[in-house]
């Protein structure tokens, strides 16, 4: 396979100014007629490249005369070009029902999209499919009007029209100049929910949301988290919206969660659609950060965008910061932090310690589409965060400005975003830049020394960056650290919270006025995306707990505690859980504290976390110590539990971040209550499945009844299969749940549900509803025997042959082979091993499954 390299970029040698783009639409045979108008890129004398897959040309005009010189060379059309400007017209021919792999045009549900980034567009038309080739598009569409009466692309409309023959026309034209992969059609039957949006500076902005009328009445949520954003980012970032028209339209087969198309975003459904009865608080709350997240990018993507993929984390990083910015000003930012830290931990520092491991300024690539990672994501918006903690609020708000004011309308780089950071910030980066080109965690230890009556404390911190594929001894990175002391005996801070920008191997930091025994409250805020080593004992964790005044160290303390406690029991079969109980007491009896803190504060770490800390993972050990834990915080807080799910505290729904707090800690506690083995908790959860007025308690109540054995198990999936039957979104829940099961069948149900009737991998939703779950279920997926890997990887051959991307995304969980036994490494090897050895995979499942067993 190709391997395309970030040191390779050149710039293109043609540039296309404009695009005129003729689309008669066609579930089975759509023709595309394109004009090109393009532009000799300094002097040189190459030939016009243009990327296509999957379709051949069926005529190409150079200047309106039909040419036959042009060659097809590693799938590029090549066109050798006399002159400095031309005009290129090209036909083809493609069937959007039978494009399986969901990039390029294809069909979902009987509606026509589009889905180009990162190189889908070429499988429309030729053309010069990379980013750095700006290009204003004129699109007309025609289609039969009975079956696709709604008609949207990019921009404003400008014309439409019916043709005698039943068929009928529209128009589109986009003034901003955008590469390819931002280009979007969409032709349906489709309603709309409308609304609009003033900017600051008076447009008044058409919006609308665009699905099956049968979906109309649950886009509610979706056109208010819109227009939340759009103020938002007018407020904080001084962004404002630069057409007349914004439209989204939700679309049930999707790769991933939407798609940022200039003026037309184009959704997944299950980040549009909502109500109480269908969606939990989780699915709104995703709902209002992804909406939010495809608007951002109007401005951090759209506007400026990147100049090669490589530099794919400019604008996802930027862009996940910014979301994560605007979801923390709608509730608890405490909150909002934690989930976001949970989230890194759970997918981005396993990739970064794993075979799949790479900066966020990627080097190599074989398929673009396997790097839409949450390193690239995730830990990119960690960088962001850095450098705004190191500027300061005011100076990051002036560098942001300067990068949107500089780089409007170009196709720029990482670098460029770094070198405005450092201009308007006044500080240096340059080593702090490692963060973009070395991969890997970094690793901090810290110890505390105090002599007693000395007035004064050292800290000494050293870290480490980890090997990683192709990369070893690594520099140190910069790591941005707040730290604060507090006194062992009061509870009092001793001094102010301190900055410590570590850039050393090793530093040491001196306080002064220690006026007692200090305890160090570590890398609050999670300042810095690092794993903390330090030699807090289990006393002083508990102590912050309780005393730290930063909610996200307040929570980080706990989960230490409890992660120390769970690492000690699966090493030695048992462990003290009194402190881990003093402490989830104390935080559920703190009246100070919001209900969804509190939730998130007493949930004890997941099974795959534990497993990240320990040399071998032991599944089954980590399983066992993790319930004995539930059940004896199960036990010995029984009351507050039970106080907790009170069926009393219900009142009627309500998306409010007190009433999302409430419900939260209640399914946990509905959680804490089965984990007891108290005899009435399947009544208990069941009561509550069936009074529920929402879906976030109706699914609690069924997560905690699919962890045990009951009959009100078997009663609840049933109830819940048939009540939602006509709904896909909740149906994906119904399979997702049981395969996130702890119980011991797990698997066997598993495959079971992979031959039910309404299971399929034509849906990128539903084949991650139960095979990604599966593979995220610790215990389920590396049960004895390798049963559980060897269906993983029959389910990917077989996704491969439809979807490639989606097969791909599933693949990593068998790629953790090094962190196992000897016995299941062998087990995950072969599977690997099978997978590459397949003929004809797809490029994104060979270099997903190669990279893996190398
Ligand atoms: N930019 C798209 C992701 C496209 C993924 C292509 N494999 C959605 C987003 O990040 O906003
Ligand atoms: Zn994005």
């Amino acid at each position: 396979p190709v391997v395309t390299r970030r040191s390779d970029y050149a710039p293109p040698a043609w540039q296309v100014p404009q695009v005129a783009l003729d689309v008669a639409l066609d579930p089975l045979a759509t023709r595309v007629r394109a004009r090109l108008e393009v532009v000799r890129s300094g002097a040189h004398d190459e030939p016009l490249r243009l990327d296509g897959a999957g379709q051949v040309p069926l005529a190409v005009r150079v200047d309106g005369i039909a040419v036959d010189d042009w060659r097809i060379v590693g799938g590029q059309l090549v066109l050798a070009l006399p002159g400095e400007a031309h005009v290129i017209e090209t036909e083809v021919e493609i069937a959007p029902d039978r494009n399986t792999q969901l990039m390029g045009l294809y069909a979902s549900g009987g509606i026509l999209c589009t889905q180009c980034e990162a190189e889908g567009f070429r499988r429309i038309t030729w053309f010069p499919d990379r980013p750095d080739v700006l290009s204003t598009y004129r699109v007309r569409m025609t289609a039969d009007k009975a079956r696709f009466p709604v008609l949207l692309a990019n921009g404003d409309p400008v014309a439409a029209g019916d043709n005698a023959d039943g068929t009928h026309w529209a128009e589109w034209h986009d003034p901003y100049p955008k590469p390819s992969y931002l280009f979007a059609l969409v032709a349906g039957n489709l309603a709309v929910n409308r609304g609009t949006f003033t900017t600051r500076s008076g447009r008044v902005v058409d919006l609308g949301i665009w699905v099956r009328a049968a979906d109309l009445a649950r886009t509610g949520h979706a056109l208010h988290a819109l227009q939340l954003a759009m103020a938002w980012d007018e407020r904080v970032y001084g962004r404002e919206y630069d057409l007349d028209v914004f439209n989204i339209v939700a679309v049930d087969d999707f790769n991933f969660g939407a798609m940022e198309n200039k003026g037309l975003n184009i959704f997944n459904s299950r980040y549009i659609l909502a109500d109480p009865d269908t969606a939990t608080d989780w699915d709104y709350d995703a709902i209002a950060a992804v909406v939010a997240h495809e608007y951002f990018h109007n401005w951090s993507g759209n506007r400026i965008t990147c100049r090669d993929w490589f530099q794919l984390s400019l604008k996802e990083g930027f862009t996940v910061y910014r979301d994560q910015g605007f979801s923390a000003d709608q509730g608890s930012a405490a909150v909002k932090r934690i989930e976001d830290v949970r989230g890194l931990r759970a997918a981005q520092f396993p990739e970064d310690a794993g075979p799949l491991a790479h900066p966020v300024r990627p080097e190599s690539y074989i398929e673009i589409g396997n790097f839409y990672t949450a390193t690239i994501y995730n830990k990119g918006a960690e960088l962001i965060r850095m450098m705004a903690t190191i500027l300061g609020p005011e100076r990051f708000r002036a560098a942001t400005d300067l990068y949107f004011d500089r780089f409007d309308g170009t196709a720029a780089t990482c670098e460029d975003f770094v070198a405005c950071m450092e201009e308007a910030g006044g500080v240096d980066l340059t080593r702090f830049r490692l963060w973009y080109s070395q991969a890997g965690t970094p690793r901090v230890s810290a110890t505390l020394d105090h002599q007693p009556g000395s007035g004064r404390a050292t800290l000494h911190l050293a870290q480490k960056v980890p090997d990683t594929p192709g990369q070893t001894h690594k520099q140190p990175q910069v790591l941005p650290l707040r730290l604060r002391l507090f006194g062992a005996e009061t509870g009092r801070p001793l001094g102010d919270e301190r900055l410590v920008i570590l850039s050393d191997t090793a530093a040491s930091i001196t306080f002064e006025t220690v006026t007692e025994r200090p305890v160090v409250s570590l890398n609050r805020g999670f300042s810095a995306p690092v794993v903390i080593d330090s030699d807090r004992s289990a006393a002083d964790l508990a102590f912050l707990a309780r005393h730290d005044d930063d909610p996200f160290a307040r929570y980080e303390a706990m989960q230490q505690l409890m992660l120390d406690t769970l690492v000690a029991a699966t090493v030695e079969g048992e462990a003290d859980h009194a402190a881990v109980i003093a402490a989830v007491a104390d935080t559920l009896d703190d009246p100070t504290l919001d209900r969804a803190f509190v939730a998130e504060a007493v949930l004890l770490p997941a099974e795959s976390f534990i497993g990240d800390q320990l040399s071998t993972v032991d599944p089954e050990a980590i399983f066992q110590a993790r319930e004995a834990l539930r059940r004896d915080l199960g036990r010995a807080l029984d009351a507050r539990w039970r106080a907790a799910c009170d069926p009393a505290l219900r009142r009627p729904f309500a998306y409010t971040p007190e009433d999302k707090g409430i419900r939260r800690l209640r399914n946990v506690a509905l959680g804490y209550v089965a984990a007891s083995g108290a005899a009435d908790a399947p009544a208990l959860a069941y009561a509550q499945f069936e009074a529920a007025d929402n879906m976030t308690d109706r699914h609690g109540a069924l997560t905690t009844l699919v962890g045990g054995r009951s009959a009100q198990r078997d009663a609840a999936l049933d109830v819940f299969y048939h009540r939602y039957a006509g709904n896909a979104l909740v149906l994906d829940k119904w399979f997702q749940t049981q395969a996130l099961s702890p119980l011991e069948d797990t698997p066997a149900l598993v495959a079971e549900l992979a031959q039910h009737p309404d299971f399929t991998l034509a849906n990128p939703n539903r084949a991650r509803a139960l095979i990604g779950a599966f593979g995220a279920n610790q215990r389920a997926f590396h049960a004895d025997g390798g049963d559980g890997y060897r269906w993983l990887a029959d389910q990917l051959l077989a996704l491969d042959a439809l979807n490639p991307q989606t097969a791909a995304k599933l693949l990593p969980p068998l790629g953790r082979w090094r962190r196992f036994d000897p016995v299941r490494a062998d087990r995950m090897r072969a599977e690997l091993a099978r997978i590459v050895a397949t003929p004809d995979i797809s490029k994104d499942l060979f270099e997903q499954a190669s990279k893996s067993l190398e």
